[in-house]
């Protein structure tokens, strides 16, 4: 088990899960701290309820503040705008306000000296006809996940977003840059690597018992052995959502709302250095996960042009254009989903009971067999496809 928690701490945790009240809850997740056992096992738990105290603490002065007219410091949460957005994060002095400054119409100071950006800053960039929302987020250093340098409201804003460019300086040790940031991330819980599988419960009333959907696997476990992790927290009935290989202990973590898997590319900055070829040669080995890695120099304005497109195949998304049967023309913005997107997934998104009234689609582009195949609202769609719904 990843926690091997005892059955106080998990009745613990249940009451923090149904408890309401801010205050209150900071309350019950520090006396879940003192009953939580501090070895390996539980590390990642204990830092994962100390950003919840911090982040809870920080909600409610923020909200005193705001009863007061305050302005509560700088913001550090940012509403998405556009396709996706898209945090650059690294230690400091990399290049993120060079790069930001490159490609956005966003103006970051950039300076030599270190943590210079103390707040986070949008930008925005296109590809071809869809918008990304990039934010340049404060430097982290060694220790961020434990909150030093505002590491847990760094975290938390990476948390929020869809996709992580890491960010190295070809001209300071960047394999050493990278682990840093990569531990950083994963003492909180912030997956870089992707899963096999995902997992989601969701508690409900009633006494319909455990039940399983989603068409997903559970390795090295069998459904009795999930039904015993879930009672032993309380939960009796819940809907439990598994899609890939999914193990107990993935189950588990899911309860604590903890990892979460982001879409991640590096861009390797300062390449017109004497020595960042040699650099970059070592940094390809260190890397993990496949990662795309692109080398650029924001100073000489080189491998900037390749970004926008990098972004887009990291965050492995597609455009589909709409439009009304009897119209010639496409609505000229796309709508932007996950690629393996169904037109039932675009009904639903279109209009609330589009997806009820479909009887057929017709498909233009990559996925249709010939122009203007008609299919059903499991056909699978593929980046450009022009789609118009029959009701
Ligand atoms: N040689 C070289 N210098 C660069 C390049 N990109 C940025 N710099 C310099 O590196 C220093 C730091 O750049 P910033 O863009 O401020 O770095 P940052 O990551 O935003 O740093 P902080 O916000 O302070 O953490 C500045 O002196 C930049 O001029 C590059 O491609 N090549
Ligand atoms: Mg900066």
């Amino acid at each position: 088990m990843v926690t091997n928690l005892s059955v106080k701490a998990k009745i613990k945790w249940a009451e923090i899960v149904a408890c309401r009240s801010k205050p209150k809850k900071i309350e019950l997740l520090r006396e879940f701290l003192s009953l939580c056992p501090k070895h390996k096992g539980t590390e990642k738990l204990r830092l994962n309820v100390k950003r919840r105290i911090v982040n809870l603490e920080l909600e409610i002065k923020k909200a005193k503040s705001r009863r007061k007219g305050g302005g509560g410091g700088p913001k550090f949460f940012y509403e998405k705008e556009g396709a996706a957005q898209v945090t650059i994060i690294g230690p400091t002095n990399v290049g993120r306000s060079s790069f930001l400054r490159a490609l956005t119409n966003a103006k970051p100071e950039v300076a030599l000296r270190p943590y210079t950006t103390i707040r986070p800053v949008p930008g925005t960039l296109s590809y071809e006809d869809v918008q990304f929302q990039l934010i340049e987020v404060p430097a982290l250093m060694m220790g961020a996940a434990e909150g030093k340098a505002r590491g847990l409201q760094i975290l938390s804003l990476i948390r929020n977003s869809d996709g992580l460019i890491i960010m190295v300086d070809l001209s300071n040790k960047p394999v050493e840059q990278y682990k840093m940031v990569a531990e950083e991330l994963e003492k909180s819980n912030i997956l870089i690597e992707k899963p096999q599988g995902q997992v989601g419960v969701v508690r409900q009333g009633g006494s319909a018992g455990i039940r399983i959907t989603g068409g997903g696997r559970l390795i090295n476990c069998t459904v009795k052995d999930l039904k015993l992790l879930l009672l032993s927290y309380g939960i009796k009935t819940a809907l439990v959502k598994i899609s890939g290989k999914v193990s107990l202990d993935d189950v588990e973590h899911s309860l604590f709302q903890s990892n979460i898997y982001k879409s991640t590319m590096i861009v390797a900055n300062k390449n017109d250095f004497l020595w960042a070829k040699d650099e970059f040669e070592k940094l390809l080995k260190a890397v993990e996960y496949g990662f795309k890695v692109l080398p650029v120099s924001c100073k000489n304005l080189k491998g900037l042009e390749k970004v926008a497109e990098s972004i887009f195949q990291m965050l492995q998304i597609i455009r589909i254009y709409t439009k009304e049967p009897r119209h010639k023309e496409p609505s000229p913005r796309p709508v932007v989903a996950k690629t393996g997107t169904t037109i039932n997934d675009i009904t639903k998104r279109l209009h609330s009971t589009l997806s009820k009234k479909f009887k057929y689609a017709r498909v233009w582009g990559s996925s249709a067999k010939y122009p203007g195949e008609k299919v059903g609202a499991r056909h699978v769609l593929i980046d450009k496809d022009l789609i118009e719904i029959h009701t």
